[in-house]
């Protein structure tokens, strides 16, 4: 039997982040995806790539979620940007009453370093109603520094504090994504806080500006492994790998934006020349 996962996100129709970014990195796992819009993201080309958040009806969230559910069999969840404080909560309580062996909170606040998709009606729902449920959550730099009320992270110091404060919320486990934000670091630097011990995950900084969804796919990357019964701790790693050929290899596939390749870990060009060898 295929394994199962469930993304509840909002849609980024550029194809790099949200919805998009999760089904395409459940599939490349070999994990079935589900899905529930909660929010439909535009950008303007005519207006400096202006990203607007059109959050959906919660009764909508609502009839998605049970269709999705409806196989019984779903392995892993996780939830992206939320859209309102409204449908957060809603979603909270769904998570809640529809109990799941693993719930991956990516609490989408920030979009990539930039104030365009600010969230902040979001946060008190995210600290107080999601936090409790996570199994393991996956905030950025600004996400973490906001959710642990500790405003800029500069360091591995701030980042271990955040990590525990956010745990202090209910979040089992913890894996804060310095990457290249973390300035004063030579490599991208990840934090996995797993409750008692705090791991370092180092990797090279990648001199390249193909990012955009690398937030969203390390999270369904490491949902995806969970889903396949990875450990917590195994499955942090495969999604920092993940990530990292996927913004190695990552694509301009705009004049605005350059995006994470989400097939990019699993060797696509092999699949693609099999593919050719095959005609
Ligand atoms: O990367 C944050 C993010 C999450 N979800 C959706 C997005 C974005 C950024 O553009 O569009 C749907």
């Amino acid at each position: 039997m295929v394994q199962q996962a469930l993304t509840i996100a909002g849609s980024d129709s550029t194809g790099g982040a949200g919805i998009q970014a999760d089904l395409k990195t459940f599939e490349e796992f070999g994990v079935f995806g589900f899905s529930t819009i909660t929010s439909i993201v535009t950008m303007d080309a005519t207006k400096g790539w202006q990203h607007q958040v059109h959050s959906i009806d919660g009764a909508i969230i609502k009839a998605q979620f049970l269709s999705a559910i409806a196989s019984k069999n779903i392995a892993a969840v996780k939830t992206g940007m939320l859209g309102n404080a409204e449908n957060a909560e809603l979603v909270a309580e769904l998570l809640s009453y529809y109990q799941f062996s693993h719930i991956v909170i990516d609490p989408v606040i920030a979009c990539k370093g930039t104030a365009n998709i600010l969230q902040p009606d979001v946060v008190q729902q995210l600290k107080y109603k999601l936090m409790p449920l996570a199994s393991i959550t996956t905030p950025n730099l600004v996400e973490a520094g906001i959710l642990a009320e500790i405003g800029d992270i500069t360091n591995i110091q701030q980042m271990k504090y955040a990590a525990k404060q956010i745990a202090s919320l209910g979040a089992k486990q913890v894996v804060i994504k310095g990457g290249h934000r973390l300035t004063t670091q030579e490599q991208a630097c990840d934090l996995y806080y797993d409750g008692s011990d705090f791991h370092l995950l180092r990797a090279s900084k990648i001199q390249k500006e193909t990012n955009h969804g690398a937030g969203c796919t390390f999270s369904a990357a490491l949902t995806a492994a969970l889903a396949l019964n990875f450990t917590y701790e195994q499955a942090v790693k495969i999604a920092k790998d993940f990530v990292h050929q996927a913004i190695t290899d990552g694509l301009s596939i705009n004049p605005y934006v350059g995006h994470v390749w989400h097939g990019a870990y699993f060797a696509t060009q092999n699949r693609k020349e099999r593919l050719q060898n095959a005609k």
